[in-house]
């Protein structure tokens, strides 16, 4: 099997491959394993130009080669921080409102990737496989292949790809299309995703779609396809039931007296939802006086992004908002929202979610959103709770057994909230049984089998002699 070279914005350490870090970093690793090959990315550090410029830095482990390279703090700032969080992050969500855009710093992204596929031409052969991950480096393919690179180039683009209406609002919107065309295979989330990446090929860059994924635009080929992302259902449900006898977890359990326990997880990041997801709760203690002091929200979600502005608002947001409504339902032994800001080992967030009686995962907007997933995985199939889940997280497309809300509606939230405590044992079985199907259908080592076979497969890319039919 010819070899893999991954890139990805943050390279996992080769500590982090072997279990502490979440499915992703353990699913691609497993297929760098198999075929040998290299990880590519930023480290994570600010450094000196010169310290960057001396990298990459490897690290062997067996068949892979961890290569990693430093960011000097003015492209730390208009690539990551910039262009990649405060632009292209908010409109693949849909947030315009949030989103700001700056010329210099489009330029600092697009001088970034070029950069970062100059540290990487080096450690190509001629027949690796190219897997490119997420909105971080769209233009990096495209700089490969202006420097005469003619590997199999893929990319996955883990957030969603918003319709073409949003997507206009962001200046260089067809620059960035274009770039995605320079690769062999454009993976998305959802079909609603890769619908919305036909559209824009059609409708306004003068290309061609079809229903399989076949595209042509900007004078190449290239095939699309949809690749849900997945966990390993076995390794959740061993880390899930490791953990119970623990001693945080009993704490946890002991602290609760005999409450309903509602567990969600995110990222400290307003795509999540936490503000609505605050207020709905609220609203259910408000309507049903009977569940005061009976249900506890447990919350966690680790700051990411602070340097970024937004991500300090939301931080100081759902603050106030937790300690207003704790102020106004605490009692002397009860707290109603429990707001933790640590990241967990996942063995405990496993064990958590076993404990819950409800998953609530009401993101605004989520490509897929893998924290819905490993509650399900987590559950005791005998007594399982009941995952409460967006409409508009990409995971709402497989898991039909999960209450679906509008997280916008504060009331069907409060009232989907009060359904999952009192669903009788049979429906939530039923329920629990129909999303572990989906979650073994479609587990992480499908989804990377079947983006690198499509990989593997596809046809070469020859360029066209001329723009294709059907132009608008
Ligand atoms: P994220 O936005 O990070 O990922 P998600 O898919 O939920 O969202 O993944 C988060 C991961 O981090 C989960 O595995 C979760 O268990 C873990 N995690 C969260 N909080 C934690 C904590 N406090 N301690 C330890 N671990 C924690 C992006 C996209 C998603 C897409 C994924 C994968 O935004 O839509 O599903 O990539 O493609």
């Amino acid at each position: 099997m010819t070899r893999l070279v991954v890139v990805s914005n943050r390279v996992a350490s080769p500590t982090e491959t072997k279990g502490s870090a979440g499915g992703l970093a353990v699913g691609v690793f497993g297929a760098l394993k198999d075929s040998g090959g290299v990880w590519f990315g930023w480290s994570g550090d600010v450094v000196s130009d010169s310290v960057a410029n001396q990298g990459p830095k490897l690290e062997q482990d067996g068949a892979v080669t961890f290569a990693t390279v430093g960011l000097p703090k003015k492209d730390y700032d208009q690539y990551y921080r910039g262009f990649s969080n405060a632009t292209l992050w908010p409109v693949f969500h849909y947030r315009n409102d949030l989103a700001v855009y700056d010329r210099d710093e489009y330029a600092g992204y697009r001088r970034v990737n070029s950069w970062l596929a100059h540290r990487a031409i080096k450690l190509l052969q001629p027949d690796d496989v190219i897997w490119v991950h997420d909105y971080h480096l769209i233009p990096f393919g495209e700089a490969l292949r202006s420097e005469g690179v003619t590997n199999r180039m893929g990319f996955f683009l883990h957030i969603p790809f918003p319709s073409p209406q949003i997507l206009l609002n962001i200046p260089p919107h067809e620059e960035l299309v274009k770039s995605l065309c320079c690769y062999d295979v454009v993976g998305f989330q959802t079909p609603g995703d890769q619908a919305a990446f036909h559209d824009y090929i059609v409708r306004h860059a003068h290309g061609t779609a079809t229903a399989d994924g076949e595209v042509e635009a900007f004078g190449r080929k290239l095939k699309t396809g949809v690749y849900r992302i997945g966990i390993f259902p076995d390794e959740i449900a061993e880390q899930a039931t490791r953990g119970e006898a623990r001693q945080d977890v009993m704490d946890l359990k002991q602290s609760l007296e005999g409450r309903k326990l509602i567990m969600s997880v995110d990222r400290l990041d307003y795509s999540k939802g936490l503000v609505e997801r605050f207020k709905a709760f609220e609203y259910f203690l408000e309507k049903s006086p009977e569940w005061r002091g009976n249900v506890t929200l447990v919350q966690i979600a680790p700051p990411t992004r602070s340097d970024v502005d937004t991500y300090q608002q939301i931080r100081h947001n759902l603050e106030y908002e937790a300690g207003r409504i704790n102020g106004r339902y605490s009692g002397l032994d009860y707290t109603p929202i429990r707001y933790m800001n640590q990241r967990y080992d996942r063995w405990k967030l496993m064990s958590l979610f076993r404990e819950s009686q409800i998953g609530l995962v009401t993101p605004l907007r989520d490509g897929m959103n893998l924290v819905a997933k490993e509650y399900v995985a987590a559950q005791n199939p005998d007594d399982p709770g009941v995952l409460v889940l967006s409409q508009f997280a990409g995971a709402a497309d497989e898991m039909k057994g999960a209450l679906m809300v509008n997280p916008h509606d504060m009331v069907g939230m409060s009232e989907a909230i009060g359904r999952a405590l009192s669903m009788p044992l049979a429906e939530r079985r039923e329920r629990y049984e129909t999303n572990m199907v989906m979650l073994r259908k479609y587990d992480l080592g499908v989804w990377r089998d079947s983006f690198l076979a499509d990989l593997r497969g596809v046809k070469l890319n020859k360029p066209l002699s001329k723009r294709p039919a059907g132009n608008k």
